[in-house]
C-alpha cells in the first residue's frame, strides 16, 4: 500500500530536508501518486470507475499531503514546539499576583523634601557616604583636637577615609565647586557609633541645607525653616528655637518640635515633649573661607535636618528600629496607592 510505504519513510525522516525529498518522491511532478494518473488509461474505465478512481486519488493526494506536512511542522516553531506549549501551558490555572514593592518611608520624605527645596530655588546635590576627614571635620572648623569631634565618634576605614558622621561634610564642598551666591541641599545617610534607642541609630538620614548669598540673616533662615514643615506636616506645628554649639555656625540654634506623638507632655520617644529636628545657624566664616568665599561679601546660614526623624514624625513611627529592620511589612504601610 502506498499510504503504508509513504507513513514508514516519514516515520524515519530527521531532517526538513528529507521530508522535503519524500513529498518530491510521492507528490513531485514525476512522483508516485502523480504517475498513477498519469499510467492510468481512462478510455478502458467506464464513467463509474473513472469517478471512483478520481476521488480516491485525490484521498490518497490530501493524505499524503497532510502527514508530509506534519513531518515538516516536526521541525518548526509553529508547529511543534507550539504544540508542546500549550500542552505545558494551562490557560485555566488563576495567575499568581505579583508585588509591586514598595518606596521607603524615608525615601518618601527625602523626594518630599526635594521638591519643597526645589520650589524655593534649591539645588539637590548627591554626595559621598565615604568622606576625607578633611571634609567631614576640618573644613567645616573642627580641627582634630576640638571636643566636638567626641560628639561624632564614628566609623574609619582602613583608607584613613570616614564613614561621615553627618551631611555637613558637603558644606565646603559645594562651596569650593559652585561659589556664591548658593542655595543647595545634600539629604544622605549617616553613621556614628551610637548606643541605640527608640531614636538614635548608628545609620540614619540627614539632610543638609546651605545657603550663601550676601545679606543673609537669621530671619532667612527662620523663613525657609517655616516655610519647609509647614509643607510637610500640613498643618501648624509649634517649634522652639534654643542656643545650640557647632563649630561651623555662628550663632547656632537648635529648632526642636513639639512632639507630635504626646502633644508635649512627654513620652518614651521625645523623652521632655520636644524632638530635637533641626540644628542650624548663620554659616561661619571660616567655612565661607575654607570655600574660597569672602565672608565680608557674603554670608550664609546652615542647617541639618534630621531626616530619619522627620520622618518619624509624619509618619508616627516612634521607634527608629524600625527603619533599618528590612521588614517589608513595615515599609509597606506607608506606599502611596498606586
Ligand atoms: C549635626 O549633625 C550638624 N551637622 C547639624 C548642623 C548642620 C548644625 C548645619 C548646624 C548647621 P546633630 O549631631 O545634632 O548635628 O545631628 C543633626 C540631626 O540629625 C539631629 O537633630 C537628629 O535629628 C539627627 N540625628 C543625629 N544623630 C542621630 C542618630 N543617632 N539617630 C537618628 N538621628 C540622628
Amino acid at each position: 500500500m502506498i499510504q503504508d510505504e509513504l507513513l514508514t519513510e516519514l516515520a524515519q525522516v530527521k531532517t526538513p530536508d528529507e521530508a522535503e525529498q519524500v513529498r518530491i518522491k510521492y507528490l513531485g511532478r514525476k512522483g508516485i501518486i502523480t504517475n498513477l494518473a498519469k499510467e492510468t488509461d481512462f478510455s478502458q474505465l467506464s464513467p463509474e470507475e473513472k469517478k471512483n478512481f478520481g476521488r480516491e486519488l485525490n484521498q490518497l493526494k490530501n493524505f499524503a499531503t497532510e502527514k508530509i506536512q506534519e513531518t515538516v511542522n516536526r521541525f518548526s516553531v509553529h508547529g511543534s514546539e507550539k504544540t508542546q506549549i500549550h500542552r505545558l501551558l494551562d490557560l485555566t490555572v488563576p495567575g499568581s499576583s505579583c508585588s509591586l514593592g514598595a518606596l521607603h518611608p524615608i525615601s518618601m520624605v527625602q523626594m518630599e523634601l526635594e521638591e519643597i527645596f526645589e520650589g524655593m530655588g534649591f539645588t539637590v546635590l548627591d554626595s559621598p557616604e565615604a568622606e576625607t576627614e578633611f571634609n567631614n571635620f576640618e573644613s567645616i572648623n573642627i580641627p582634630s583636637d576640638h571636643p566636638a569631634r567626641d560628639m561624632q565618634d564614628t566609623f574609619w576605614l582602613q583608607n584613613e577615609m570616614v564613614l561621615r558622621t553627618h551631611t555637613s561634610s558637603n558644606q565646603v564642598r559645594a562651596l569650593k565647586r559652585f561659589g556664591a551666591p548658593f542655595r543647595g541641599i545634600f539629604p544622605g545617610r549617616c553613621f556614628r557609633y551610637e548606643s541605640i534607642d527608640p531614636s538614635h541609630e548608628n545609620t540614619f538620614y540627614q539632610c543638609e541645607g546651605l545657603m550663601v548669598d550676601r545679606h543673609i540673616s537669621v530671619a532667612h533662615l527662620i523663613g525657609v525653616m517655616k516655610t519647609l514643615l509647614s509643607e510637610v506636616f500640613r498643618r501648624d506645628v509649634k517649634v522652639r528655637l534654643r542656643p545650640g554649639f557647632f563649630p561651623f555656625v555662628e550663632p547656632g540654634f537648635e529648632l526642636d518640635l513639639n512632639c507630635l506623638f504626646c502633644g508635649g507632655s512627654g513620652c518614651s520617644t521625645c523623652g521632655d515633649g520636644w524632638i530635637e529636628l533641626i540644628p542650624c545657624g548663620l554659616t561661619h566664616p571660616k567655612v565661607l573661607e575654607f570655600g574660597g568665599i569672602d565672608p565680608n561679601e557674603f554670608s550664609g546660614f546652615a542647617f541639618g535636618l534630621g531626616l530619619t526623624r522627620l520622618a518619624m514624625m509624619k509618619y508616627g513611627i516612634r521607634d527608629i528600629r524600625y527603619f533599618n529592620s528590612g521588614d517589608v511589612r513595615f515599609y509597606e504601610q506607608f506606599a502611596p496607592i498606586i
